[in-house]
């Protein structure tokens, strides 16, 4: 019986040791995973959620209004949150407008370009994309950029607008 017991830890351990072991990609991975935690967490709450961090971490604001500008007084989104978004996370609750569209310039205006993201999706780390304009054109970058939301029908969203992973 010791001895089993003996054989267990020494199994134990070299589990333990795998992670250490692996490739540093494993990192990225449990990070990338740590959307799909808050997702799982919050869907479908209705809610769009923004982050300062990558990876959703530390969450800027969140609700399930319009906000037209992010660096006003009022709304969810407020003052310092303006231009500070790295990731982002939709947990509507698949209402007749459940995907979210972002914009560059404050007031939904489509001059700096928009992005959608639908319900259930999340984007991770936005230095990866720029926005796009109507004709999916390539605007500004989206890192620490986006001034203002909405929540729109998927019909209002061009192909090539589409951010996000299920
Ligand atoms: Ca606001
Ligand atoms: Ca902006």
């Amino acid at each position: 019986m010791r001895k089993i017991r003996l054989t267990a830890v020494v199994v134990g351990l070299a589990l333990a040791a795998i992670p250490m072991s692996a490739p540093s990609s494993t990192a990225g991975t449990a990070m990338e995973s740590h959307c799909l935690t808050m997702k799982n967490r919050w869907f479908p709450d209705g809610n769009f959620t923004a982050y300062a961090d990558t990876f959703c971490y530390n969450p800027i604001g969140w609700g399930p209004g319009d906000d037209p500008n992010w660096s006003d007084n009022s709304g969810d989104f407020r003052t310092t949150d303006g231009s500070s978004a790295m990731s982002v996370l939709n947990t509507g609750w698949g209402a007749e407008a459940d995907v979210v569209a972002v914009y560059d310039y404050a007031n939904y205006d489509f001059a700096g370009g928009y992005r959608c993201l639908g319900t259930g999706d999340w984007e991770s780390d936005l230095s990866n994309f720029r926005f796009v304009d109507p004709n999916g054109n390539p605007k500004g970058p989206m890192a620490r950029a986006i001034s203002s939301h909405q929540w729109v029908y998927s019909s209002g969203c061009a192909a090539a607008s589409w951010i996000g992973l299920p």
